[in-house]
């Protein structure tokens, strides 16, 4: 198996620390999706959005969205569920990271660790109260519980996890959600060091726009 992967993305991050709890071993290309390596016709084969991460099987098949991704290679293992509502609850959370925490602290943490916040200043302060309204209803859900699906951690909580345990990255003040840094606090001691973030920073390209 290869990942398609970018040093700095966190929602391959979700892929590589999956695999690092399975044991699964792959092979890693590189793009410089600053550079534009993600929007060349081959890649576009392989994923229609132009985005990485991308998971090419070994028989040349490949797919697409770090959650789909996800439940891809947990299928059959602790990390997500057989019985159908039980799988259903976790991939509603799958669904809500992709749709409201991608969009938001994903978003805004990139603006704001690649020195754009300025050039999208006009979708700021829309973006930064979304952000919260996001987080507040996490930390409601989360209050008197320790994962977000069944009780279990699975890959639900590795998704929701990338972006948002980052999200004070995005000058968003996490003191006003303890339910959720609490379960930040949890998840950390789970997925421990194996796997570390990359950042932005290290990509002297990262400051032009996607
Ligand atoms: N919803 C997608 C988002 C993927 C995404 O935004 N990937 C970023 C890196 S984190 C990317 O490759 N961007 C390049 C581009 O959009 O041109 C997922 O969950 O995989």
């Amino acid at each position: 198996m290869k990942l398609y992967d970018y040093p700095g993305s966190q929602n391959a991050w979700k892929v590589r620390q999956l695999c690092a709890h399975l044991g699964i071993s792959y092979d890693t290309e590189w793009l410089s999706i600053f550079e534009g390596e993600s929007h060349t016709d081959a890649f576009f084969e392989r994923n229609p959005a132009g985005a990485v991460p991308v998971l090419e099987l070994d028989d040349g098949r490949c797919i697409a969205e770090s959650n789909a991704i996800l439940i891809y290679l947990a299928e059959g293992s602790d990390y997500l569920p057989d019985d159908p509502y039980e799988r259903a609850k976790v991939s509603q959370w799958l669904f809500f990271e992709a749709d409201y925490v991608q969009s938001t602290i994903a978003t805004l943490r990139h603006w704001n660790l690649t020195g754009k916040n300025d050039r999208n200043q006009g979708q700021l302060e829309k973006r930064r109260a979304s952000a919260r309204g996001v987080l507040g209803n996490l930390d409601r859900y989360l209050t008197g519980k320790r994962f977000l699906a069944n009780d279990l951690y699975s890959v639900a909580d590795i998704a929701v996890y990338a972006y948002t345990h980052l999200a004070h990255e995005a000058d968003l003040d996490m003191t006003a959600f303890p339910a959720v840094t609490g379960w930040i606090d949890r998840i950390r001691k789970i997925v421990g060091n194996q796997v570390p973030v990359r950042y932005y920073a290290e990509d002297p390209h990262s400051t032009n726009d996607l």
